[in-house]
């Protein structure tokens, strides 16, 4: 097949603007024409002619048909690849109130990916892979994927944004580059409890708990700079992360499309089916592999240290916690 439709919501926001362009340009999909419906909110949908302009200016050689929408039904018919960004962000006024609990996020943000998720299940390819990027992106991805109610569809969230951090940090610490690190593992949730599985990389043919034996070092600083990665970039640019964001979208489209190398594995987020012994019925971070022939299959050869296990717990347990909170949209 040498298309590719592409839909991706939240196409106006800050993450779009750097995504988009990239999709098209060749390298993310290699030779395939990509065809991109670009899906907003009504309110918005108009910019979107802006972008849909400079991408026609940009004259990128893959770009296929673009169409932009605010009907995210009509987008979703015979999609590959669904890139869920949009979402309503926390301390903004809705419905005359203003949002601030996590839990007021769960609900607005998970009735979005009720429908979006039936129009995935009834309108997308049967083998369509879906990443939700959008927060709280492991639950969205949760509601969205029971609403689809279609199994042989993909539901990742993204967590190859926490994992990039980590290797970014850990390639400082050890005085090597980002490329000498394999098999970066995040377990749990997309959000502060997350767990960077540091023992388990390999580090120019190394494994990593017998290259980082610095526990107050891991405890007290890599730990905290890669969960509160995301707080420090707000705290510094008065905005979230856009193009590490969109590059991770990016990479994790990467991964998925490319068999993955011998022994290595990447980050995201998928439905538990009891792994590791971990919970089942969440979509908990793990390690992914895709097989030669294109599949995408959870890795199931790690081995877990007790240390690592009571962080995964914590990030697991908080999954829980969030499942909870959204019950009401998971009978739907
Ligand atoms: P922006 O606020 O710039 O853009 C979001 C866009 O989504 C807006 O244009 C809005 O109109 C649109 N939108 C809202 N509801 C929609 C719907 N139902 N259908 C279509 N479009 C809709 O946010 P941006 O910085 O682009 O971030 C987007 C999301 O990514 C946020 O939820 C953010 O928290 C999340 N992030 C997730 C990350 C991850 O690693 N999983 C990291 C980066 C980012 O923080």
């Amino acid at each position: 097949m040498n298309r590719v439709k592409v839909v991706v919501t939240g196409a106006a926001g800050q993450i779009g603007y750097s995504l988009i362009p990239r999709l098209v340009d060749g390298h993310t999909f290699g030779d395939k024409i990509v065809d991109l419906e670009l899906v907003e909110i009504p309110q918005v949908v108009d910019k979107l002619e802006g972008l849909v302009m400079e991408l026609e200016d940009s004259n990128f050689p893959k770009m296929g048909n673009v169409n932009y929408t605010s009907n995210f039904e009509e987008a979703a018919k015979d999609a590959d690849w669904f890139l869920l960004v949009g979402s309503i962000p926390r301390g903004i006024v809705f419905n005359g109130k203003k949002i601030e609990e996590r839990a007021d996020l769960l609900q607005i943000n998970g009735g979005i990916f009720v429908g979006q998720g039936q129009a995935i299940g009834r309108f997308g390819k049967s083998d369509a892979k879906i990443l939700v990027v959008g927060n709280p992106a492991n639950t969205n991805a949760l509601i969205g994927r029971h609403a689809a109610n279609n199994d042989s569809q993909l539901w990742m969230a993204m967590t190859m944004l926490d994992s990039s951090r980590a290797r970014s940090v850990l390639s400082k610490k050890l005085h090597i580059g980002i490329s000498d690190i394999s098999k970066m593992i995040i377990w749990g949730n997309h959000s502060p409890t997350m767990y960077p599985d540091f023992e388990n990389i390999v580090a120019n043919g190394s494994p990593g708990k017998d290259l980082i034996d610095d526990m107050d070092w891991v405890k007290n600083e890599f730990l905290p700079v890669v969960q509160q990665r995301g707080k420090a970039v707000i705290d510094s640019r008065g905005a979230s992360s856009a193009t590490s964001a969109a590059k991770a979208a990016l990479d994790t489209v990467v991964a998925c499309e490319n068999p993955t190398a011998s022994g290595d594995c990447f980050s995201a987020a998928v439905l538990s089916d009891g792994s590791y012994d971990l919970p089942e019925g969440i979509i908990c971070g793990m390690p992914l592999m895709t097989t030669p022939e294109g599949k995408v299959e959870i890795v199931r050869d790690i081995v877990l240290s007790d240390f690592a296990k009571g962080k995964i717990k914590i990030s697991t347990d908080e999954l829980i916690d969030e499942r909870a909170a959204v019950e009401d949209l998971l009978r739907k």
